[in-house]
């Protein structure tokens, strides 16, 4: 012990030796076998543990420090952590990737094989759960104190296969060989109660309250994650929570001598954390969904306020100490949870609740699409958490009394901003319960946060205009460009040192270099590189040859129809028509690569046609010897961050075409555009201001404006009129609808043409001449290698607004409060 009676924490000594004996001792004492005798696995996993050893220490000063100082943090919750492998990004947090590579070496075994042994954590759909972690990237890396909470699936999102074209799906096991960067604490299990009845009761003074009789209840396990800043010394925590049965109930069933039946209710249990619900945009009303959220946030909060907090903490004071930030509505029950703990557990007044509740959350909007704002109907919500539901009707009773004050005269008004709606069912909102009790409340982009306060909430940006603001999604340059693209960043390193990483403003010093002939041969020579190595991961990973010499159009994200596969599809099925008919010489067209990364939810159907219309075209283009070398459609299956990883640094053309107005923000975009792709893309989300910053002449815009498009569909849209007026349109369509594609049969895809023809809600046959125009722009652009590669670095010198550190920048001034704490 020294002097001051702190205990000391162990360190690691940073030299090959030092990585070589750890990394024995684990593979020896740890996983139980020989270097001889070791598998893949055994050597990743003894690897991974002795990575994180060199973290260790970091994570118990920061947990220390944090301990004593006290400082105000932010508790990310989130139904999605879309983590993506851990290892190069512990390598590169620790500072390890030279020593571990050679130290690996020195026993003969290759770094770069073990890396593919990791199986990423797939616990998000998409864009929502990767932005939630590129934000705790980020904020480990500015030294603010953050933990985030959410879920650990069993089962992450499912693994995507094709058979004859159709999506597949198969359960995504990550956990089968081990899970080596997670640190369970069942010692540390909460419990959580559902269902019930709500009871009248008088406390010690007569008063009569009410409270929660529970009908059930599980345990909530947390599984630590490291979450490392970059070389700074600090390490954040993650925590998700496990579903378990609580022995309580298990032994009672048991000892009732029923054992199938306590067996039963452990799996009952234990299926609340089972599996990701693999819907992104559209979630179901699901029971086991409202299970899980409630799971999550109850957990989260006791965790925080019985075990994170010091004992003797004045829970008044908790706006000062933590800001619970809401990632879309998913975790909104936190609300009432933390309202039914203040008044029901703590005794407090309703009002002294309500006033710290209100200071405590803050609420992120991630859409605008109707059917993706989560509604609860309340027989549903008062079945599972009855003190839940009676606390969201109080809640409302009060704002709706508030605003009958500010609005004596307009009752419809009042009920517009209900939190709860009457129709079709009686039903909770919980957009609106988010914006009645966060302190702020925010859209993902410009666009976004704008259209939120113009049209989906625009009652209550009337009521609080204060409350609204923007926050413009990032990325984190760590994960999508320093690890991502190892050769860009050593050229943008030579060029302008390595701050960027920290700092991604700094890539504006390469904007000179655009005009440096020498600087754009290198840039080409590593955007080809790039796509040798894509080249050799998709012929081994899917079987799929592609060409690094043609162009590289690559359009990955989820499977929507409001994102517009059909319109880029359209694209390629009209060039294959001119060409095959003779309109168009092979000669003419500029040879590309069509790649597609895109997984359907299960139960949506018209986006599992889509799929297989790609993979029908795919098929077809990539058999015709006519087209050999010129067009090519590259259609790996299960994109997930991994893919992602290798595929965007390749891109030379990044697809951003959903209909305007419909994508909240987008952050594929700042990916491709950040590792010099061009994007052609509709004034849409974050589009809009990746245009702004790198301007016109270096952007392909087509397509109608949101503006265009309401009006449009005021006017009454009708699709078949461009049908039947654009030629190459008909074309395009005709052929799909002639079976040219489906070995004749015009059944197959009929489905996806009537869609087009009759209603098309995204208005893809409005945009689809813009679309191809714009397309002519991009080819004759390429044409020209110089000019291309000028607008390529001119993208990655304007990107730097697009870094996640920037994005928490703008949460911490606008919204959070939260000052850094650097290492002591
Ligand atoms: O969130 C991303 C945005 O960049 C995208 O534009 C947006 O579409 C995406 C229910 C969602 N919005 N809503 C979801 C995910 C899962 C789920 O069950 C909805 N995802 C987004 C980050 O801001």
């Amino acid at each position: 012990m020294t002097a001051d009676t702190t205990p000391p924490i162990a360190t690691r000594e940073h030299t090959v030796d030092g990585f070589v004996r750890e990394f024995l001792r684990e593979l020896n004492f740890g996983q139980g076998v020989d270097l001889t005798r070791a598998s893949a696995n055994d050597k990743y996993l003894a690897m991974a543990r002795t990575v994180r050893h060199y973290l260790m220490t970091r994570w118990l000063s920061t947990l220390r420090r944090q301990g004593q100082l006290q400082a105000k943090s932010v508790a990310y919750l989130s139904a999605e952590f879309l983590l993506g492998r851990q290892l190069d990004n512990a390598l590169l947090a620790a500072d390890l990737q030279d020593i571990v590579r050679e130290g690996l070496a020195s026993l003969g075994i290759d770094l770069d094989e073990l890396r593919e042994e990791e199986v990423e954590p797939g616990l998000g759909n998409g864009g929502l759960g990767r932005l939630a972690a590129c934000f705790i990237d980020s904020l480990a890396t500015m030294n603010v104190p953050c933990i985030g909470y959410g879920i650990r699936y069993e089962y992450g999102i499912f693994r995507q296969t094709f058979v004859d074209g159709w999506q597949v799906e198969k359960p995504d096991d990550w956990l089968r060989l081990g899970s080596p960067w997670e640190f369970p604490h069942p010692e540390s299990a909460v419990t959580v109660s559902f269902g019930g009845s709500v009871e009248q009761y008088q406390d010690d003074d007569g008063v009569v309250k009410r409270r929660w009789v529970p009908g059930w209840s599980v345990q909530g396990v947390p599984y630590n994650y490291m979450v490392p800043g970059y070389e700074n010394g600090r390490v954040n925590t993650l925590r998700l929570w496990s579903a378990q049965a609580t022995r309580a109930f298990d032994l009672q069933i048991f000892n009732a001598g029923d054992y199938a039946e306590a067996v039963r209710a452990q799996t009952f249990a234990e299926n609340i954390s089972k599996v990701l619900y693999p819907e992104d945009s559209t979630p179901q009303g699901k029971e086991l969904r409202l299970q899980q959220q409630y799971f999550f946030v109850a957990c989260s909060i006791k965790d925080f306020v019985d075990q994170v907090l010091p004992e003797d903490f004045d829970l008044h004071d908790l706006p000062e100490r933590i800001v619970f930030q809401l990632n879309d509505t998913h975790p909104v029950i936190a609300v009432p949870e933390l309202m039914r703990v203040l008044v029901d557990e703590k005794g407090w007044d309703w009002a002294d609740a309500w006033s710290v509740t209100q200071r405590c959350f803050a609420y992120t909007c991630h859409t605008l699409l109707p059917e993706a704002l989560e509604v609860w109907p309340v027989d549903l919500l008062g079945r599972l958490l009855p003190r839940h539901l009676e606390i969201i009707y109080r809640i409302n009773d009060e704002f709706l009394a508030e605003l009958r004050e500010a609005y004596p005269d307009d009752e419809l008004r009042v009920r517009r901003m209900s939190i709860i709606a009457e129709y079709p069912v009686r039903a909770v909102r919980m957009a609106y319960l988010a914006t009645v009790a966060g302190t702020k409340v925010n859209g993902v982009a410009a666009l976004h946060s704008q259209l939120l306060r113009d049209k989906v909430l625009d009652d209550f940006a009337g009521y609080w205009p204060d409350k609204f603001t923007n926050v413009t999604n990032g990325v984190t340059p760590r994960r999508f460009l320093r690890l991502s693209n190892p050769g860009l960043s050593t050229l943008v390193t030579e060029a302008i040192g390595d701050g960027w990483v920290t700092d991604l403003d700094q890539l504006r010093g390469l904007e000179p270099l655009a005009d440096d002939a020498e600087f754009r041969r290198r840039f080409r020579e590593v955007k080809h590189a790039n796509k040798l190595r894509i080249a050799d991961v998709l012929a081994h990973r899917d079987g799929i040859t592609v060409d690094p010499d043609t162009m590289f159009d690559v359009m990955v994200k989820r499977l929507h129809e409001y994102k517009r596969q059909t319109l880029k599809l359209l694209h390629i099925v009209s060039l294959y028509e001119k060409v095959s008919t003779g309109k168009l010489a092979i000669g003419d067209v500029t040879p590309r690569t069509f790649a597609f990364g895109a997984k359907a939810a299960p139960g949506y159907v018209m986006a599992k046609q889509i799929i297989g219309l790609i993979n029908a075209v795919g098929a077809t283009i990539n058999e015709d010897p006519a087209l050999e070398g010129r067009l090519r459609v590259a259609f790996p299956a299960n994109y997930n961050v991994t893919l992602a990883e290798t595929l965007i640094p390749a891109a030379d053309l990044s697809e951003q075409i959903s209909l305007a107005g419909k994508e909240a923000s987008g952050t594929g975009n700042m990916k491709f555009m950040l590792n010099g792709a061009l994007t052609i893309g509709t004034d849409d989300g974050a589009n809009v201001e990746i245009r702004e910053l790198v301007g016109d002449e270096n952007f392909f815009l087509f397509g109608l404006d949101e503006p265009q498009v309401a009006e449009l569909v005021d006017r009454g849209y009708h699709p078949s009129a461009y049908y039947e007026t654009n030629v190459d349109l008909r074309h395009a369509l005709d052929l799909i609808a002639s079976g040219a594609f489906s070995g004749g049969d015009r059944t197959v895809f009929e489905p996806i043409v009537s869609n087009l023809l009759n209603e098309d809600r995204f208005l893809a046959l409005a945009d689809f001449q813009a679309y191809v125009d714009a397309q002519a722009k991009v080819d004759a652009a390429y044409a020209d290698p110089e000019a291309w590669t000028r607008s390529a670095v001119l993208n990655v010198a304007r990107g730097g607004f697009f870094s996640s550190d920037r994005s928490m920048r703008d949460y911490i001034d606008r919204i959070w409060h939260t000052p850094p704490v650097p290492p002591a």
